[in-house]
């Protein structure tokens, strides 16, 4: 299926000499971050990734062609054309025939990532079960590439808009260990910490490093999804998001969105109700995930 890819050339000389790479992706700048919030937040996590001495591979699609490790013309292009698709795998194949301009999710990035040796990937909050999956089986596709694809994943968890139980519970049902740096829950996107107990809490990155060697040596083909909350000082109380979420969902219904489309307007109603409050989270926590990721990734090359 994927029949084009066009790699960096930084990029596949890291991967070459096993040099530490972190994936990011795409989506977010697209459909989840409005401009130019969205351009900032792609060169920052650049930078985080860059400063901690890990190479960074942004992907999208830039007129039907797959590229890993996005320039600063091709980011411009995903953070301000009007209609840039968001790919997942039932239509990845599509924007390349139609040669579009199209925006990776987590679940498209891992499986790129993935097929070109990359380990690491850093991301804002997966996907998954959404709330009234019961009815109509919304469920993130996320969920199913992270059970295909042995990808080392830093996130804030999944986005507080969806059915975190559920989420939680179906990550364990697909054998994705979940851990976190700092923490005994999974974090909750936008608050600090769910109610749900992660299956370890680490406290420093070398022993993070220590476990994914035996991750990458063990009969093992989904992705471990590593944790880390929010900036502090950037949290949103839980009572108060909870309230945000629902009016949002409500205003969904009423409009009748649904699909792919559900989660880039849940998260942009609740920057609106939030006054913004929820977009500086957003911001901070992703720029936040992909200098932890590469931090991971350089000590995992060492090791
Ligand atoms: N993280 C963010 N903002 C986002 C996303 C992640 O901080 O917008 C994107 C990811 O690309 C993820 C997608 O794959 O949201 C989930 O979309 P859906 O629920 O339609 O699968
Ligand atoms: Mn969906």
């Amino acid at each position: 299926m994927l029949s084009k890819f066009k790699i960096d050339t930084k990029v596949s000389n890291a991967i070459n000499d096993g040099k530490a790479v972190v994936a990011l992706e795409s989506t977010l700048i697209s459909h989840g971050l409005p401009y130019p919030a969205n351009i900032k937040v792609a060169n920052d996590s650049i930078k985080a990734v860059e400063e901690s001495g890990s190479v960074a591979a942004t992907i999208g699609i830039i007129k039907g062609e797959i590229k890993i490790g996005l320039n600063d013309e091709d980011l411009e292009i995903l953070a301000t054309s009007k209609n840039v698709e968001k790919v997942s795998l039932h239509n990845i194949a599509l924007s390349i025939y139609e040669k579009k301009n199209a925006a990776t999710t987590v679940a498209t990035s891992i499986n790129i990532a993935s097929k070109i040796g990359i380990n690491f990937f850093a991301t804002g909050g997966i996907g998954g079960v959404h709330l009234g999956a019961e009815k109509n089986s919304d469920v993130s596709a996320d969920l199913t590439e992270l059970s295909n694809n042995k990808m080392f994943v830093i996130s804030s968890g999944a986005k507080s808009i969806l059915d975190l139980e559920k989420t939680f519970e179906k990550l364990e049902t697909l054998g994705i260990p979940r851990i976190a740096y700092n923490s005994d829950f999974m974090p909750g996107f936008w608050y600090e910490e769910t109610n749900f107990k992660v299956d370890k809490n680490f406290k420093n990155i070398t022993d993070i490093a220590k476990y994914l060697k035996i991750i990458e040596n063990f009969h093992h083909k989904s992705s471990v999804l590593i944790f880390n909350k929010v900036p502090k000082e950037k949290a949103i109380d839980k009572n108060l998001i909870q309230n945000w979420i629902e009016l949002s969902i409500d205003r969904a219904k009423e409009l009748d969105i649904a699909g792919k489309d559900l989660t880039p307007f849940l998260i942009s109603e609740i920057n609106s109700l939030s006054q913004n409050k929820s977009l500086d989270a957003n911001t901070a926590l992703i720029v936040n995930n992909a200098l932890l990721a590469g931090k991971i990734a350089k000590n995992f090359s060492l090791v």
